[in-house]
């Protein structure tokens, strides 16, 4: 293992800071939860089990559809944004795995890339394929769709494409490769709503027959941008009966801001669910539209919600419950590394909180129809604060008590302001 970017002993010095405030803390809510018949160390367990990836393309300032504006020490390679993923599991030690995103991450040895990873402790999660955008020297235009395209040429390449993500990922160490076209159109009358998604199927179908047997299709849907009248797979109506198409090895994606306004997500959650078709997340969170602003920064609530869809699908599975985890969000105005501390912590508490949920009196306040106290089941929980035991699985697990305070202190980004050359201005991603 080569030394991780953080100093060990700084993190260790800081952590003997705070140990005896976050033991207070968790002893107290410790007695706290008993009284509720809840046994911390129970949940603290729970916790230090739980783990959500982070996308490469995450370490960079994202942007708008409008202007991305760089940070001094920003990376712009896949190595350096491994370096900065490293950083944010070192101190937060729920975030192991690696979303790549090819062509942007592409390098000459997936072998060598792996290792790498491994050396700063992380692994890598799912393949995300690109075919929303064009690459130098391609030879068939996006344009005009992708996997969905009139053009059979176009759709091949994009088909072509997908089955080398699945290759890349193989040697990565992946299971699963995430889908999502931007296909669509900005007319009525533009493309036949009908014959479009037939396209898609065809070509998606071509994709599914080169997987691997224990690998899995992610079908993201995304309800409009870049196309603004239709998008092919717009909703999670259209992701399911995709998935259902395709085969057992396709499950939705629900990427939370991909939906139209104040849609009930938790409730689609417990759809695909039902219809063994959940395959993971994306978290961010949105307030106008497809914002992809951090986690629970807007609405914690409903994370908190979906998690406890998620609880009440681990304890009821269907076709088995295996949803993957990754934050999925643009950081316009924040360094991306305290974006990604924040953000899993946020992600993480409402795992936790879900975990506190008395199902018993849930269940038979359903029965019951007694609304009220249904309620209530879900409100105290989500009423707890859990930082105590987050902060405390983190440091049994050698992060950081206080991750963003040891974040700021290391120094990270300006030291790698002075070794890393420039990011270029340009647009943002989506
Ligand atoms: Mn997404």
């Amino acid at each position: 293992m080569t030394e991780l970017p953080i100093s060990a002993d700084l993190i260790a010095e800081r952590n003997s800071a705070h140990a005896e405030a976050l033991e207070d803390d968790y002893a107290a809510l410790g007695r706290k939860l008993s009284r509720a018949g809840i046994d911390i160390d129970a949940i603290k367990e729970r916790v230090a089990g739980f783990s959500v990836a982070v996308p490469s393309w995450g370490a960079g300032r994202g942007g708008t559809r409008f202007a991305k504006f760089p940070i001094a020490g920003e990376p712009t390679n896949i190595h350096e944004k491994l370096e900065d993923c490293a950083v944010v599991q070192q101190l937060s030690r729920v975030t192991p795995r690696v979303s790549p995103h090819f062509p942007w991450d592409k390098v000459s040895d997936y072998k060598a890339l792996r290792e790498e990873a491994a050396s700063l402790g992380l692994g890598f999660d799912a393949v995300n394929s690109n075919t929303f955008q064009d690459q130098q020297g391609q030879a068939h235009t996006y344009a005009n769709g992708s996997l969905a395209a009139q053009d059979s040429a176009t759709r091949q390449q994009a088909v072509d494409h997908n089955i080398e993500c699945i290759e890349i990922g193989v040697q990565l160490g992946s299971t699963d490769l995430t889908v999502w076209v931007g296909d669509g159109t900005n007319f009525p009358g533009q493309q036949d709503l009908g014959r479009s998604l037939d396209r898609y199927l065809e070509a998606a179908s071509k994709i599914y027959a080169a997987l691997p047997d224990d690998w899995r299709m992610l079908l993201e849907h995304k309800m409009f941008e870049p196309a603004f009248y239709s998008t092919v797979i717009s909703d999670w109506g259209s992701s399911i009966l995709a998935a259902q198409e395709l085969g057992p090895k396709a499950k939705c994606l629900v990427d939370l801001g991909h939906h139209a306004p104040n849609v009930n997500i938790e409730q689609i959650v417990a759809r695909l669910h039902r219809f063994g078709k959940l395959g993971g997340f994306h978290f961010n969170d949105s307030k106008y539209g497809d914002d992809d602003l951090d986690s629970g920064s807007i609405n914690p609530h409903q994370l908190f919600l979906v998690f406890n869809e998620l609880v009440e699908a681990e304890l009821n599975p269907r076709d088995g419950f295996n949803p993957s985890y990754m934050i999925d969000q643009s950081h316009n105005v924040t360094d991306p590394i305290e974006s990604m501390l924040s953000s899993a912590e946020t992600i993480t508490q409402c795992f936790a909180k879900a975990q506190l949920v008395n199902r018993e009196a849930l269940h038979e306040a359903q029965a019951s129809n007694d609304t009220m106290m249904a309620f209530q089941a879900l409100r105290r929980a989500y009423n707890v604060d859990v930082a105590p035991i987050l902060a405390k699985a983190r440091l049994e697990a050698g992060g950081a008590i206080d991750v963003l305070e040891a974040y700021r202190l290391s120094q990270y980004r300006s030291r790698k302001a002075q070794e890393r050359k420039a990011v270029g201005l340009g647009a943002g991603i989506v």
